[in-house]
């Protein structure tokens, strides 16, 4: 059963087309976003940072991912409390032996900013329900159950805070100490109101008691939309700055987290982070994992950091302490090796929007207030990076970034786009960056769908830009698709539009947007088509119709389209006017005359 779940949330991923309304629980509405929130401008500021550290550290460290003499392959070595399994009193029984001297927080935080990385996130508590801090809920905790006593979650705050380094808590909501081994496989256990209590007493401390939290990283669990709601207004109350995870569920969150190890395929509008461990396997400290090849790993990672950050999102990239507290040192390899390619290259990263390409064949780009930055993953045979859909932009001379020597030739815009010739890039190094900066404003036109012969035209769900919801009533469910787009190739005037589709929820309303004009439309039948006439906006962009589908207006964050959209056709409008036939004129013979 898990295995299909995983593969139906794989599915949709791969293919936004096969989500459809009947996937999402019945009768269960998000609630609405209440209290207070991070402002626009904390938004911004979370959202530039680009780039962060993952910490999993915790009384599993000590174990390395081996449990009486075995090494424990199943599931991450974080949980092996619950994959091996080990006992939970002699789970317990480690705290007695949590002694990580060696964990030096200004010395991880130095190491951070070698590699780049703007932010720092700890694990306060995962699922073991072991405390990393001074938790006055129970005994369970760094400070009151270990020889070292001190706390750690205040050691790394500290630590941050005389750095400047932003400093975030992660916070798993459940906790098989509190369960007593209740485990299931996906940790989606549900939060009993006890539980949900303790949870918000330690939220309150973490909240109170380490400064400034830049973002709680709630995980797991599958807390009721009620429930998802108290955890993030009990950060709110507290610090309405602080980011909350969408894995808090039920659309509670600030920003959108993928999967572990997950990137989206499709268009965002939120702020979104894709969490990444070294290895795939594992987020703590795992001591019999092999680990080679270390410049294909600080290359996995820049590829990775680019192509979150091309898709405007965020990079954070985990490592996995020992148990006496000592970085792996691989793993603080692998972040200097990132931090050398970054460091040179970090105009292109920071502060930059997504890229205004929804593909390009050489790689990726990004997009500063005026450079555009294209990050050359395959160099073309003959060195021109072909950019579709640039029209009227004032390019300037492009030049690469660390490579003073590579000749980068002017910027040529024709029909079909903007090229640029880049010379030999081999001096470039990993992922060579072009940055061309223009004057005024970058205008690229998407892909837009042509009509046929008799001016008629089809869309196709897969040609649609999708839009979809994460994180809703739990890490299992998959996303659904809130936005369909397309652009026709369709002059000014009245359209016949049809939509079909299926799985209509009953008496399902949608907005019909043209050129970012709604009109309402209901969904008669749970199947089948319903037609709406439109107009283009003379004021709009001539190119192309823009045409968009959402659930009706107003609708909140986590609210989905009520039915699986298949295809629109638009059809050129022609008003019939009844023909006025002039009156026959009879002659005198009472003949009809020509
Ligand atoms: O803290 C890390 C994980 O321990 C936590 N999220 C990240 C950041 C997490 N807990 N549960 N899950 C993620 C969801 C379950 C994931 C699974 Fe698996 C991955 C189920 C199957 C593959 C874990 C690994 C269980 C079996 C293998």
């Amino acid at each position: 059963m898990k295995s299909m779940v995983r593969t139906a949330w794989t599915l949709a991923l791969l293919l936004p087309l096969a989500l459809s309304a009947k996937q999402a629980p019945p009768g269960d509405q998000p609630l609405p976003l209440a209290g207070p929130r991070p402002s626009a401008a904390t938004v911004q500021a979370w959202q530039a940072r680009k780039f962060g550290l993952f910490i999993h550290f915790g009384l599993y460290s000590v174990l390395g991912g081996v449990w009486d003499g075995r090494k424990i392959t199943k599931g991450y070595s974080e949980q092996i409390e619950s994959f091996a399994p080990v006992p939970i009193d002699q789970y317990e029984a480690l705290a007695k032996r949590f002694d990580p001297e060696k964990f030096d927080p200004d010395a991880i935080v130095a190491l951070a900013k070698a590699a780049g990385m703007k932010f720092i996130v700890l694990t306060a508590k995962h699922h073991d329900g072991f405390a990393m801090f001074r938790t006055a809920q129970n005994r369970y905790d760094i400070v009151d159950a270990t020889p070292y006593r001190r706390d750690v979650v205040k050691a790394l705050a500290d630590a941050c805070a005389r750095a400047h380094m932003p400093f975030g808590v992660y916070y798993s909501t459940i906790d098989w100490h509190w369960m007593h081994g209740q485990y299931r496989p996906d940790n989606d256990n549900p939060i009993t109101p006890a539980q949900a209590d303790f949870n918000v007493a330690q939220i309150r401390e973490l909240m109170s008691h380490y400064g400034t939290i830049s973002e709680v990283w709630f995980d797991m669990g599958k807390p009721t939309p009620a429930q998802s709601a108290r955890f993030a207004h009990a950060v709110h109350a507290l610090q309405p700055q602080t980011m909350v995870s969408g894995r808090v569920w039920n659309h509670q969150g600030d920003f959108s987290v993928m999967g572990d190890n997950r990137e989206p395929d499709t268009g965002m509008e939120e702020p979104w982070q894709s969490p990444a461990s070294m290895f795939p396997e594992t987020w703590g400290y795992r001591s019999w994992q092999v680990r080679d090849d270390l410049p294909g790993k600080v290359r996995e990672n820049i590829a990775r950091l680019v192509r979150v950050v091309s898709a405007g999102g965020n990079y954070i990239l985990n490592i996995g302490p020992e148990g006496d507290g000592s970085v792996v040192p691989y793993e603080a390899d692998v972040l200097r090796g990132i931090g050398a390619w970054l460091k040179p290259r970090g105009e292109a990263i920071y502060g930059t929007q997504a890229s205004p390409f929804a593909k390009l064949d050489f790689g990726y780009a990004t997009l500063g207030a005026h450079t555009l930055y294209l990050f050359v993953e395959k160099p073309p045979a003959d060195g021109v990076l072909r950019l579709p859909g640039v029209v009227g932009t004032r390019f300037g001379r492009g030049h690469v970034l660390a490579d003073a020597k590579a000749v980068v030739d002017p910027v040529a815009v024709d029909a079909s786009g903007a090229t640029v010739k880049v010379g030999n890039l081999a001096g470039a190094g990993y992922m060579p960056v072009v940055a061309i900066p223009f004057e005024g404003g970058l205008h690229v036109r998407p892909d837009a769908v042509a009509p046929g012969a008799d001016g008629h035209m089809q869309l196709d769900a897969v040609q649609a830009e999708h839009f979809l919801n994460y994180n809703g009533y739990g890490y299992d469910d998959p996303p659904t698709p809130y936005k369909l787009r397309w652009y026709a190739l369709l002059g000014a005037g009245d359209y016949q539009l049809t939509v079909h589709y299926r799985d209509a929820k009953a008496s399902a309303r949608i907005d019909v947007w043209v050129d970012g004009h709604p009109k309402p439309l209901v969904l008669p039948t749970r199947e089948g088509m319903v037609r709406l006439l439109v107009s283009r906006d003379p004021h709009a962009q001539p190119w192309a119709l823009q045409l968009e589908l959402t659930p009706k207006a107003p609708f909140h964050k986590g609210d989905a389209l009520p039915a699986t959209i298949t295809s629109v056709e638009l059809a050129p409008f022609v008003r019939r006017e009844r023909p006025v036939a002039p009156a026959p004129r009879i002659d005198a013979r009472g003949g009809e005359r020509p």
